[in-house]
């Protein structure tokens, strides 16, 4: 269970922001609109949620998740790989002391995104990505095993970040797409596979009772209601327009 969810207001800096897309520009009246409806949906599954205000400065920062690795004991600091985006850091640093005792710090030469860590039950997996390189995914995996979780470390072929291509549900099931469908490391699991045409629709976020997931993808939608989860749907194409999906816009813990 999730009890607190942190999320940034998007400013309207994010449309000079990183991307790798070729979508279009983002509209910021909607992308408001999408992130306010989030938001909602996140209170709709019981969470608290505490929302930053914009900051002109990071044009990505809407992106929190890039910015730490949260478990219930302990958080850590990224390094995020994008220089535009490291000083991040240290306003999502300032609001966890409010809610965590202990830190780790992924240091440089190590860098690290959360987007490419994904944690299922007390098992982590962590993408090497353009984002995180060898040493940061190091870093993560031996402060992890030190706290008595296990770690494995994925090179990513494809996809943006490690969650661009993967969620947890919960009961040992994953959803997966591409590299992952028939990947070794998640043999092991109960698998909901996405079709190529619906990539995105794998990056969901499951939050107590419910499972989010992008707006449009019908097939994905009844997979997994016919596996049992209630759906919320939301609007995302203006952060998709910025390589960003449901992840990347919350800290959940
Ligand atoms: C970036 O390039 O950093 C942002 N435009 C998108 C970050 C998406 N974050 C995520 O997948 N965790």
């Amino acid at each position: 269970m999730f009890e607190n969810i942190i999320v940034k207001t998007p400013g309207k800096s994010y449309l000079n922001g990183l991307t790798t897309s070729n979508l279009g520009k983002p509209v910021f009246e909607p992308l408001l609109e999408q992130h306010k409806l989030y938001v909602e949906a996140l209170e709709k599954c019981g969470v608290t949620v505490t929302q930053l205000p914009a900051s002109e400065e990071f044009p990505d920062s809407t992106f929190v998740e890039d910015a730490a690795v949260l478990t219930s004991d302990f958080a850590v600091i990224t390094n995020p790989g994008a220089e535009s985006r490291n000083g991040e850091i240290k306003e999502i640093e300032s609001v966890l002391k409010g809610f965590y005792d202990k830190f780790y710090y992924i240091k440089s030469p190590g860098t690290l995104d959360g987007g490419d860590v994904l944690q299922a039950e007390n098992h982590f997996y962590i993408g090497i990505s353009e984002r995180t390189n060898p040493e940061g995914a190091r870093q993560l995996k031996e402060i992890l095993e030190q706290e008595g979780n296990e770690a494995t470390i994925i090179p990513l072929k494809e996809f943006f970040h490690l969650k661009t291509g993967i969620a947890y549900l919960g009961d040992n099931r994953m959803v997966v797409a591409g590299e992952f469908i028939n990947h070794p490391a998640f043999e092991s699991y109960e698998k909901i596979i996405i079709d190529q045409e619906d990539e995105y629709s794998a990056n969901c976020i499951r939050v107590n009772d419910y499972v989010i997931i992008p707006k449009g993808y019908e097939k994905t939608k009844r997979k997994f209601n016919e596996a049992g989860y209630k759906t919320i749907e939301l609007e995302m194409s203006e952060v998709q327009k910025h390589d960003g999906g449901l992840s990347c816009l919350s800290l959940r813990f």
